[in-house]
């Protein structure tokens, strides 16, 4: 009988969880960007072998703020722990573990059975894993832990063993080829995103999403695919279309180079600015936007 489990990978906002997640899943599956938050759905990757299948949620940063946003995001987390067989948790060891860390080392404490610590970084000259590890040790007694370089791809076949050293067994739930379940016009908005982020973080980190508007696929095999970008105010509108439109060309340019990498139709995007100032604190947008 095959192993296969849903692993949740959670931690603080940037410790390099998604980046973790296209890794293992030798694809892009999930979008990275320096700036905390830029997850925000529980996103899955799949990876395949012999002995089964391991289901990865990316999930959102774990970050303790009252701002309607970040509940909202701190119900994803939640949500996928208490869906999942396995947690992955990741730590950053170039950071001090402080008050966030100490939350998520609680909450998981209950699950010591079905965690696996992951210590990321560990190629940067400032990691210092043995500083996390005191911290792990006593509040997660007993769990495995497993010291990683997401971007240097360090380690992750130990990681995957222990992983399925503690499946169970069960089914293969995806078909081999899949490596993700998002829906296309989630992925290229999340694209989109992406290359709005790089592009803008500096002057916006926080107030960027992306709505889906619509698409159609023409005769030709072309999918014409049309998206918002969400600003809250007229000068974030000004930033993200830039002089003469040459931010907001950039955005669509980089984003469709990445999608010729992922889709085998061509697409050509239609993206827009829109100012919506409220966004972050509107339940209808954040419905729209986290799911
Ligand atoms: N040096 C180094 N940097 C890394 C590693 N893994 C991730 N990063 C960097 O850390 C930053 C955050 O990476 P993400 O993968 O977006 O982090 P995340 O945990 O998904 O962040 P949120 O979705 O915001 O919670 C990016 O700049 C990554 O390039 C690693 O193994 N080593
Ligand atoms: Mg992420």
């Amino acid at each position: 009988m095959p192993k296969s489990a849903f692993v949740a990978i959670i931690g603080r906002p940037s410790v390099g969880k998604s980046t973790l997640l296209n890794a293992l899943c030798g694809a892009k599956v999930s979008i990275v960007s320096s700036v905390p938050q830029t997850t925000r759905n529980a996103i899955r990757g799949i990876i395949t072998r012999p002995e089964g299948q391991l289901i990865f949620v990316d999930t959102p940063g774990y970050h303790i703020s009252d701002k309607k946003l970040n509940l909202r995001l701190r119900e994803i987390v939640l949500r996928s722990l208490s869906e999942v067989d396995l947690i992955l948790y990741l730590i950053d060891a170039t950071r001090e573990p402080g008050k966030e860390e100490e939350a998520i080392a609680e909450l998981l404490s209950k699950d010591i059975h079905r965690i696996v610590v992951a210590i990321n970084k560990i190629d940067d000259p400032e990691a210092r894993p043995l500083l996390i590890e005191e911290f792990i040790i006593p509040r997660l007694r007993g769990a495995k832990r497993v010291s990683i370089s997401a971007v240097e791809k360090t380690n992750l076949e130990s990681l995957i063993e222990v992983l399925f050293s503690l499946a169970p067994e069960g089914p293969f739930w995806y078909p081999e080829d899949i490596y993700t379940d998002q829906e296309p016009v989630f992925r290229i908005g999340e694209l989109v995103r992406e290359k709005a982020i790089l592009n803008t973080y500096q002057e916006l980190p926080h107030a960027i999403a992306v709505e889906y508007r619509e698409s159609s696929k023409r005769a030709d095999g072309v999918l014409f695919a049309r998206f918002d970008i969400l600003v809250e105010r007229d000068s974030q509108k000004a930033i993200v279309i830039g002089r003469q439109g040459s931010i907001i060309k950039r955005i669509r340019e980089e984003a469709e180079a990445d999608l010729k990498e992922l889709f085998d139709y061509p697409i050509k995007l239609q993206l827009q600015v829109r100012v919506d100032p409220d966004w972050r604190k509107s339940d209808s947008a954040l419905s729209r936007i986290i799911f």
